[in-house]
């Protein structure tokens, strides 16, 4: 293969879409579980609406229900398959509180959907309490995600080592940003090549 780079790259930055940070008010806080998926799912809608990325969002928010940090998928406009809604808060909430581990903080991490197998993994690793999420991974799935090796087992591993996991929150709501993505025609990315038949691990995973 050709090396198209000549130096080795020493940095990176991640940058949110122009629309999202205006929207955001830094010191409201978020009652209950519903209000902060409501806020991810908006999020999520909007980033496809605004054609900023895939149809999924995340955000960070502390034990008071204030906003860490928020992130949305990213990874078509930068081009980094890593770039998942989940890891971009993450990432950013790691960042703002100048720590590996969020649990010092008292923090939950809500998405709008069934994180990845990345994701989940870096959920573990970040410490956070809770995870809260809205659409189950077939909604991801049946548009065309592939989201990896997550099972039941994944999840049980989390709660015993004392994660909170909240699944289906808000799921109509949640789902139906994928209606939209479908119906916008907009990209779906896999690791693999997408012109595979389906896997037959593909199972529906409804009782995870
Ligand atoms: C994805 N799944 C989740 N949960 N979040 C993202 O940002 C994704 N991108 N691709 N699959
Ligand atoms: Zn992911």
């Amino acid at each position: 293969m050709t090396c198209v780079m000549n130096l080795l790259p020493v940095s990176l930055s991640v940058k949110l879409p122009d629309w999202l940070v205006p929207s955001i008010e830094p010191s409201r806080r978020f009652l209950d579980d519903s209000e902060r998926m409501r806020f991810v799912i908006s999020l999520a809608r909007e980033n496809v609406i605004r054609q900023t990325g895939g149809p999924f969002g995340a955000a960070v928010f502390d034990e008071d229900g204030t906003l860490v940090s928020v992130g949305v998928n990213l990874v078509v406009p930068a081009q980094n398959s890593v770039l998942h809604a989940e890891i971009v808060a993450l990432l950013l909430a790691h960042h703002r509180l100048r720590n590996y581990h969020l649990d010092r903080f008292g923090c939950e991490l809500y998405s709008s959907c069934d994180p990845c197998a990345m994701c989940l993994g870096a959920t573990f690793w970040s410490g956070v309490r809770r995870l809260v999420c809205g659409a189950p991974r077939e909604a991801a799935t049946e548009v065309g995600f592939d989201e990896g090796p997550v099972f039941p087992e994944s999840y049980a591993y989390l709660r015993d080592r004392g994660v909170t996991v909240i699944r289906r929150l808000l799921e109509t709501e949640a789902c139906e940003v994928f209606r939209l993505y479908r119906q916008m025609g907009g990209e779906v990315y896999n690791g693999h090549a997408t012109d595979l038949p389906a896997p037959a691990s593909e199972q529906t995973q409804k009782d995870m």
